[in-house]
């Protein structure tokens, strides 16, 4: 019997990323313009900075940027997030974290599905952030049910995707035409559905509650509510925003303008407000969907998200109500307590960072040093920031709250609850500093090996 070739996984990832990006453009064309924007910024920016153009081919990253994106979806069931699970397996997109973002009043637990592997990382890094709505944070006992049944009701997947996930499952992959189909039937499940699956008052009961709520439970499916490109000047991609007919949100999220930028920093256009069918034939709008640009940097280890987060919380106390100028004056002056420099970063152990031979010390054999740093100062090894692949609870409830019509901000007593989200989802969620520690230490592990000539 022959066997026919399977396709790698990061095909079927790369071929679904564009399949969603063209689907998302036709269903919300403001997001095409920003894709436009975003392009321009980053050319223009890579021409005005040979370092960093520099930086980015020598990391790989200069390829991927023009198909660099992530995407958000909001399911309602343990059900509904495991078969998503199985879903983006087929894609080679795992769990990676746990966000809670109850704390910051929206009532949902998420991860993220994105790949894991350096080479996957470099092909297509497509990433979707995934919430599960929490059905018992919901205080009406009457509402809570209701919305049980509503869910109870519908399926998100097509039957065909189904079959195609398990004959992925059995036969370890897909061939290139049974991708293509998958990559059709799956679009289904993230599509926007005009028509909702309840009625006005229903829906109005719902919303009132959490306009989240409402949301995820009134419509066929996990409608994809942004896509988010990867700019390489977001202030620049922020103050174009308006000039090209795109309302920017108030202030981009995260940390300030920095030489050497660190984790990620983001920013929206404003969801649309779009017309529904209710149930009954009552027409009325609905409002989720909108357009996000981010910035990425690199990935902090624990001692650089601890300085991180307490630079942060001193800048929000300080910046509440100020215009995005002003906010990112006062983030400047508070973020020059860390570090600018790779080197200093990397001296303190506050960042993640790859080694590998410059051409010095690829033109050396048998060097018996293991010792890395002494290695850098000799010239013989280069060390490179890790980009952050993860996203911000904080800055992803700005998000949320800036879409959500930025008022219903009480938040929920602080309650994450990772084991019940890993036992809905079915799986474990991977710790996502612990990759890159172990991106690290394989480097080390390499470019030691190879001094010595030893190569891995
Ligand atoms: C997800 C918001 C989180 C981000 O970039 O932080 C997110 C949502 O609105 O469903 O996408
Ligand atoms: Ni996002």
């Amino acid at each position: 019997m022959t066997q026919t070739a399977l396709l790698p996984t990061d095909d079927v990832r790369d071929r679904f990323s564009k399949a969603m990006s063209a689907m998302y453009q036709a269903e919300v064309p403001q997001y095409g313009t920003l894709l436009e924007l975003v392009e321009r910024v980053n050319q223009e920016t890579l021409s005005q900075q040979p370092e960093l153009h520099r930086r980015l081919e020598a990391q790989g990253e200069l390829a991927r940027l023009s198909v660099e994106r992530h995407g958000a979806i909001r399911v309602g069931t343990a059900s509904e997030l495991s078969m998503l699970r199985r879903l983006f397996a087929v894609m080679g997109m795992y769990p990676v974290g746990y966000y809670d973002l109850s704390e910051a009043g929206v009532p949902v637990h998420s991860t993220a599905f994105r790949p894991i592997e350096d080479e996957a990382l470099a092909r297509n890094p497509f990433r979707v952030f995934t919430s599960l709505l929490r059905l018992e944070l919901i205080e009406s006992e009457a509402l809570r049910q209701r919305a049980e049944e509503i869910l109870a009701k519908r399926d998100i997947f097509t039957a065909k995707v189904r079959e195609l996930i398990e004959h992925h499952e059995a036969q370890g992959g897909l061939t290139s035409e049974e991708a293509d189909q998958f990559v059709q039937e799956a679009l289904e499940t993230f599509r926007w559905h005009q028509d909702a699956t309840v009625d006005l008052d229903t829906y109005h009961a719902l919303h009132d509650e959490h306009r989240l709520i409402a949301d995820v439970v009134c419509f066929k499916g996990p409608h994809i509510n942004h896509l988010t490109p990867r700019t390489l000047d977001i202030d620049e991609a922020q103050r174009r925003m308006p000039e090209m007919g795109m309302n920017p949100k108030a202030v981009i999220e995260g940390p300030p303008r920095r030489k050497c930028p660190i984790l990620l920093r983001q920013t929206s256009f404003k969801a649309l407000e779009e017309s529904i069918r209710f149930a009954g034939d009552a027409q009325g709008t609905h409002t989720a969907r909108f357009g996000e640009i981010e910035q990425r940097g690199m990935a902090l280890t624990p001692k650089g998200r601890a300085l991180y987060d307490q630079l942060l919380n001193e800048g929000r106390k300080q910046t509440a109500g100020l215009d995005n100028d002003a906010h990112q004056a006062v983030m400047d002056k508070i973020f020059a307590a860390f570090p600018d420099n790779d080197e200093a970063i990397r001296q303190e152990q506050l960042a993640y960072f790859h080694y590998h031979l410059t051409d010095a010390g690829r033109a050396i054999k048998g060097s018996a040093e293991e010792d890395i740093n002494a290695l850098v100062k000799q010239g013989l090894v280069e060390a490179q920031p890790i980009t952050y692949e993860d996203f911000l609870p904080v800055s992803a409830a700005g998000i949320f709250q800036s879409n959500l019509g930025g008022t219903q901000s009480e938040a929920y007593a602080a309650n994450a609850n990772r084991d019940a989200f890993e036992e809905a989802l079915g799986a474990k969620v991977t710790d996502e500093l612990s990759l890159y520690a172990e991106r690290e230490n394989a480097s080390k592990a390499q470019v030691l090996a190879s001094l010595k000539g030893t190569a891995l």
